[in-house]
């Protein structure tokens, strides 16, 4: 045995000894932290808080936080607002799952929303972006995706709705999505990760896998609708936006187009494709795309030798991408590679002019550590990127990266923390725009294993909140969150104006006042039930804390009800709710709201329906009979 050797040795079984001590004072039952401190312990501690106390996550009762975040809600659906730092949960919207609480999914006006997929009650949410003015958040919308059911949603910050959704075309699997940073957000971009035949009808080609594609998207972020696609080679998995409007790129794991997982890592590079959006633009203006499946959505051809793409060669299966906030780097996470590879933007310009090759636009690739899945920015130059495999958090200078690259002796890891457990995405507080602020890191773990009390084989995951304010960054809390947040953005709440109460006359409900328009209806004043053809019957009424404008309405037996209710209340936070007990039917009616539900009176009798949102001393009392002739 070398000397080297030796020397391993003995550290491996210090670490092993260490280990089983911990294990055995935490079956003691004390635990790790209560194990006993000396004062020397103490004293060092003391000292080391004296350097640089950690920003407190703390929010005291009455206070508020400094940010809203956004977090994805993976598998349930649907996307929830959190109070960051003290990652309070402060409300879930749902966006692509069905709603008990709010009735979303449930009502006319959600339904209407929902369109095409409306009958679809699944969903899986990934990446939540807000849209921006000059690289910075304008607080007006957040866009999310939903990669089970190939959608894109829209939710308004101001009443923290959803308020539009669009099931693209031509995809398959809507994964990585990013807005258009400069110079406002005109377009959303996503990725269709899996691959399929372009005309996708089963009858044309079907098991031929060199017709599949996967296509990238460009949806108008005003009137969600689609603005064009762009055909590609390899497969899409995320992407991102440069800060000068001009460029957009995409990470692609599945180069080989394979179709399992031996055939899809094959290859020892994969690439990273970069689109030139004017080029984009013209080529849809001369009218040289095509139409696919019967629909007549502009799909552009930006496979390898066109105009519109250059295609990046990077190191094995890379996963996110993340502009830096100084608009000079796309960060190209390695995945299967422990790197990230820097493509130094404004090189795109010469890459695009074919005056330089793929490979001379990227300026560094550092070496992290394994498992390289997303990077973060501070506003200090500094980078995060999460690393799956090693449960750490490595922060890297980039410049210092740079000049590595260069040749030059430096050291750019500046530290790696332990995170717990398998970081999936990492968040810096305003890090996706100019604005970053280097505040707090949020890391988003897979798996929690000790870090709560179990709850049986499904386990919550973790969101730990770090502090990056100092040299040192300092865990300061662990959030145990439901169905996987792939990711999260923070935005400081200066950015945000909500309403207190709707507007009458807001969008979300205009369909529903157009129809009491047309029934000659008053919804601020009329309670009453019209009867509209042979079995169909639309009920108006109002609602005041603690009653209903109707205490009584008649139908008969297999009528189709539409209950129209217009929440009259003023007052802030007094939102009511209608339910029909025995029909599966409820719903929130916000202050000043229209919310409307349509359901079959398929049960005779006496049917009680109630107000479900609690607003007033007598909301028991909040009730009305439906009356069911037979
Ligand atoms: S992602 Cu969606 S599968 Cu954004 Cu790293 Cu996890
Ligand atoms: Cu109205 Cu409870």
């Amino acid at each position: 045995m070398s000397n080297e050797e030796q020397k391993n040795d003995e550290v491996t079984i210090e670490n092993a000894d260490r280990r089983k001590f911990f294990g055995k004072t935490a079956l003691i039952g004390a635990g790790v932290v209560a194990a006993p401190m000396t004062a020397a312990m103490f004293a060092s501690q003391a000292s080391a808080n004296a350097k640089k106390a950690a920003m407190s996550p703390v929010v005291h009762p009455g206070e508020l936080d400094e940010y809203y975040g956004f977090w994805s809600g993976g598998q349930s659906g649907e996307v929830r607002v959190m109070g960051v730092p003290s990652m309070r949960e402060l409300m879930r919207i749902p966006v692509f799952n069905i709603d008990s609480a709010t009735g979303w999914g449930i009502t006319n006006e959600s339904k209407a929303i929902k369109g095409d997929s409306v009958d679809i009650m699944v969903g899986d949410t990934h990446h939540p972006h807000m849209s921006m003015q000059d690289g910075r958040y304008d607080g007006k919308y957040v866009f999310i995706n939903d990669k089970s059911n190939t959608r894109v949603a829209r939710i308004r910050c101001d009443v923290m709705k959803t308020d539009k959704m669009l099931t693209v075309p031509n995809a398959h699997a809507i994964h990585g999505l990013r807005v258009q940073k400069v110079p406002y957000t005109k377009y959303i971009f996503c990725n269709g990760e899996f691959e399929i035949p372009l005309n996708n009808n089963g009858k044309e080609t079907l098991e031929d896998v060199s017709t599949y594609r996967s296509i990238f998207n460009v949806i108008d972020a005003e009137t969600m609708e689609m603005a064009f696609q762009v055909i590609v080679d390899g497969n899409l998995d995320n992407t991102d936006a440069d800060y000068d409007g001009k460029y957009f790129a995409s990470t692609s794991y599945n180069s080989e187009m394979g179709m399992n997982l031996g055939e899809m890592i094959a290859s020892e590079r994969d690439h990273v494709v970069v689109f030139n959006l004017a080029r984009c633009e013209a080529a849809v203006k001369a009218g040289k795309f095509k139409n696919y499946n019967g629909n007549n959505v502009p799909v552009l051809d930006g496979r390898k030798g066109s105009d519109l793409t250059r295609y990046i060669p990077i190191p094995k299966s890379p996963h996110g991408i993340n502009t830096s906030p100084n608009g000079k780097y796309f960060m190209i996470n390695g995945k299967l590679s422990p790197t990230v590879s820097i493509i130094q933007i404004d090189k795109l310009d010469d890459l695009f002019a074919d005056k330089i090759k793929a490979r001379d636009t990227i300026v560094g690739e550092p070496e992290l550590g394994l498992g390289p899945l997303h990077t973060a920015f501070d506003n200090k130059g500094n980078a995060y990127t999460t690393l799956f495999l090693d449960s750490q958090i490595a922060k890297w200078n980039v410049e210092d990266a740079i000049k590595a690259y260069n040749g030059e002796k430096v050291n750019y890891i500046r530290e790696k923390l332990d995170v717990h457990y398998q970081p999936g995405h990492n968040h810096t507080t305003m890090g996706e725009t100019r604005d970053a602020d280097g505040k707090w890191l949020m890391v988003l773990c897979k798996f929690s294993k000790d870090r709560f009390l179990p709850v049986g084989p499904l386990r919550p995951e973790n969101d730990q909140l770090i502090d990056i304010t100092g040299d040192k960054m300092k865990i300061v809390h662990d959030g145990p969150a439901f169905a996987e947040p792939h990711d999260c953005i923070m935005v400081h709440r200066s950015k945000i104006k909500t309403k207190k109460l709707w507007s009458r006359d807001d969008p979300m409900f205009a369909g529903t006042v157009a129809m009491a328009k047309a029934d000659g209806v008053d919804l601020m004043s009329a309670n009453k039930v019209i009867r509209k053809g042979k079995n169909k019957v639309t009920v108006y009424m109002t609602s005041v804390a603690p009653t209903y404008g109707l205490n009584e309405f008649k139908v008969k037996l297999g009528d189709e009800v539409t209950v129209v209710v217009t929440n009259l209340d003023m007052v802030e936070d007094v939102t009511h709710g209608f339910c029909m007990t025995n029909h599966g039917v409820q719903m929130e009616i916000g202050p000043q709201a229209t919310a409307s539900i349509t359901f079959k009176a398929d049960k005779p009798g006496v049917q009680w329906y109630y107000c479900n949102w609690f607003c007033h001393a007598l909301h028991m009392e909040m009730r009305g009979r439906m009356l069911v002739e037979a």
